[in-house]
């Protein structure tokens, strides 16, 4: 039912602070504008440049009297954090309307498993054009898209076409795609690790690709492996949610409406089993679980109701409770297009509680 490899996005908001505030002050839109400390101050360096500003050479983490010799009628802004803060809430906001599994790394980026909602990477693809889509309608800004089957790929790939770009890596074209990407681009690879290689003689992927394992982790240690695995255009680390969320669901849209009872039997099993091992990787546990029904007239339905920890310790028990919950609303013989677990009011544990209960 489910293919085998992931789907991951990762979405990076444009130019983050310096758009934020020529959205605030429209007078400053298509002029370079540059966020940070005053270029007095002989400490202040640049957050970051408008794509305006960026054309004269100005970059992030660049003492900011750099920035004003190099494009001195940029207009010059302090940051404003708490408006950056909210629409990070924004953004987040929309992610969280499709999928739990949200891995935030700045203000402005995350990752977004969003494996369990889709059967073909198409899909994936449209609905990051629609996550884009949203955020411009939201926020007034713009942010860019990357979807492929690894957090590596994707983050590379949402920065391939700013702004305002989706940019798709399939397994088809991914070796093809790492073979020239430049070593500066691989995760962990800085200044330092990047004239290693150089002296190598490696410039880019297909370059990595043919050092043997062992020689890269005598020559980088622990990340000799994942450079290992990068040039393949492997990555199996998983987006991390944030700890803190309050709940967690998993949903699944049926390439064609459901109506026999095995088949959805079936469709519960596969979420029930997906929806504990989330709850495990994250040491949660839930008192309530609910379940929605999509019709296929997109009506929806929801039922929900305390669990104890029986449901997170047996997976037969659990998939028993969501089967009686789903029986006592289902509209018998309706066809359904969409079937969801949600799991609400987490009491954190930790890893050595759920081994001892
Ligand atoms: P980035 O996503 O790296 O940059 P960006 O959003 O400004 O531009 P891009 O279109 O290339 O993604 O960082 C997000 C925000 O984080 C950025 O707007 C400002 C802040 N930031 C700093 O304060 N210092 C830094 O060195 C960097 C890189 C970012
Ligand atoms: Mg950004």
């Amino acid at each position: 039912m489910f293919e085998t490899y992931r789907r991951i996005l990762h979405i990076d908001m444009d130019a983050f602070y310096a758009s934020v505030e020529q959205r605030d002050n429209p007078e400053w839109k298509g002029k370079p504008v540059i966020v940070g400390g005053f270029p007095e101050s002989r400490r202040g360096v640049v957050c970051t440049a408008s794509y305006e500003a960026r054309k004269f050479g100005v970059r992030s983490a660049m003492p900011t009297k750099m920035a004003w010799q190099l494009c001195p009628e940029a207009v010059f802004v302090v940051p404003n954090f708490s408006k950056y803060k909210q629409v990070s809430k924004e953004i987040h906001g929309i992610f969280l309307e499709y999928t739990d599994l949200v891995q935030p790394l700045s203000l402005d980026e995350a990752f977004l498993d969003v494996t369990m909602l889709f059967r073909d990477g198409e899909t994936a693809t449209r609905l990051a054009a629609e996550i884009l889509r949203k955020i411009l309608q939201k926020t007034g800004l713009t942010a860019s898209a990357g979807v492929s089957f690894n957090k590596f790929l994707a983050k590379i790939a949402s920065g391939e076409k700013k702004p305002f770009g989706l940019t798709v890596i399939p397994p088809s074209t991914a070796l093809e795609f790492v073979a020239r990407l430049p070593i500066e681009k691989f995760w962990g690879v800085g200044k330092v690790t990047a004239v290693k290689f150089h002296k190598l003689g490696v410039h880019n992927g297909l370059d990595l690709r043919q050092l043997e394992l062992n020689d890269l982790l005598r020559t980088f240690g622990k990340s000799g492996e994942s450079f290992y695995n990068m040039a393949r255009a492997e990555d199996a680390s998983e987006v991390k949610p944030d700890r803190k969320r309050k709940s967690l669901s998993v949903e699944h849209t049926f390439e064609s409406n459901l109506i026999v009872s095995q088949e959805l039997h079936r469709a519960f099993e596969l979420l029930t089993r997906e929806l504990l091992k989330r709850s495990q990787n994250r040491a949660l546990r839930a008192k309530t679980l609910a379940v929605k029904i999509r019709y296929a007239d997109f009506s929806v339905q929801t039922h929900s109701a305390p669990v104890s920890n029986i449901f997170f310790e047996n997976k037969d028990s659990a998939l028993a409770k969501v089967m009686r919950l789903f029986y006592e609303v289902y509209q018998a013989g309706t066809p359904v297009r969409l079937l969801g677990l949600h799991l609400s009011n987490f009491v954190e544990t930790n890893q050595e509680d759920l081994f001892s209960l």
